[in-house]
């Protein structure tokens, strides 16, 4: 279905826009945008990269003007929203702005290392993917920085949906993934949970519009600065989101 689009692709050059979500990063920020320009200076993509601050208490938007500076506005594009309305209206509205034939979506806490992105890359055109997904479960991939408590959530999680919904990619919660542009578009209005079943929901829903999905081993590393916020609640929830997308997907 995607076939005119991919020779429509072919055609022009590709782009990647990086979709940057923070609440409170102000000292994970500089260090991404670092490790991603270092990373697509040296691959020689076209990119830019999208920051959406949630009116983050911690300046992180002022440091992203900085970094806007540094930079240029071709490559660092802010998209603020004024007050924290989660992450999945964030990708939404950060896609809305992106100029690139390509979406990459990132945390901006450093667990997702830019250094994996031309490994996407050059799967997607391996297999013309619509979706290539970093995934911890596979290969070399793997998880550091996690108590046992952590490890223990995450696999278990993983392998209820697996088991309930048999997603066809290996990691689900996880959210280091590149699209088509077009794909996305069309994944987000048809998804409805929010937090980490948000994720899973888009898998499971490309899988049944038979979108394509390549699969990348990527390390991720625990967040070093800021706080982790998973607790009972998330789980909680998680349950919740995962029942409902077992009965209505
Ligand atoms: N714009 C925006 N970004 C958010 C929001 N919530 C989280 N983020 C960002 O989304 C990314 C993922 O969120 P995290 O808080 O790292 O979620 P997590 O990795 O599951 O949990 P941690 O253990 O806290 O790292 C990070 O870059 C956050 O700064 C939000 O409501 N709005
Ligand atoms: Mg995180």
């Amino acid at each position: 279905m995607a076939g005119d689009s991919r020779e429509r692709g072919s055609l022009r050059r590709d782009k990647y826009s990086v979709l940057l979500p923070t609440y409170n990063e102000r000292e994970n920020l500089p260090l991404i945008v670092w490790l991603l320009v270092q990373s697509f200076t040296e691959s020689g993509h076209d990119y830019e990269i999208i920051i959406i601050d949630d009116g983050s208490p911690d300046g992180t938007l002022e440091v992203a003007q900085q970094l806007e500076k540094i930079y240029g506005s071709d490559k660092i594009v802010l998209r603020p929203r004024t007050k924290k309305l989660g992450l999945g209206t964030a990708y939404i509205h950060g896609m809305q702005h992106a100029t690139g034939n390509f979406i990459i979506i990132m945390d901006a806490d450093l667990s997702h290392h830019p250094k994996f992105i031309p490994e996407f890359i050059r799967k997607q055109k391996e297999g013309s993917f619509d979706i290539v997904s970093g995934t911890r479960y596979k290969g070399n991939g793997g998880v550091y920085g996690w108590d046992l408590k952590r490890k223990l959530i995450s696999r278990v999680a993983n392998f209820i949906t697996q088991v309930l919904l048999r997603p066809g990619a290996s990691d689900l919660t996880g959210s280091f993934r590149l699209y088509r542009k077009e794909i996305l578009q069309k994944l987000v209005e048809k998804c409805v949970s929010k937090g980490y079943v948000f994720q899973m929901e888009m898998i499971i829903r490309a899988r049944q519009l038979d979108y394509t999905i390549g699969e990348v081993p990527i390390s991720f590393v625990d967040r070093v600065y800021g706080e982790s916020k998973l607790g009972g609640n998330e789980i909680v929830s998680f349950l919740k989101g995962l029942l409902t997308l077992f009965a209505t997907t």
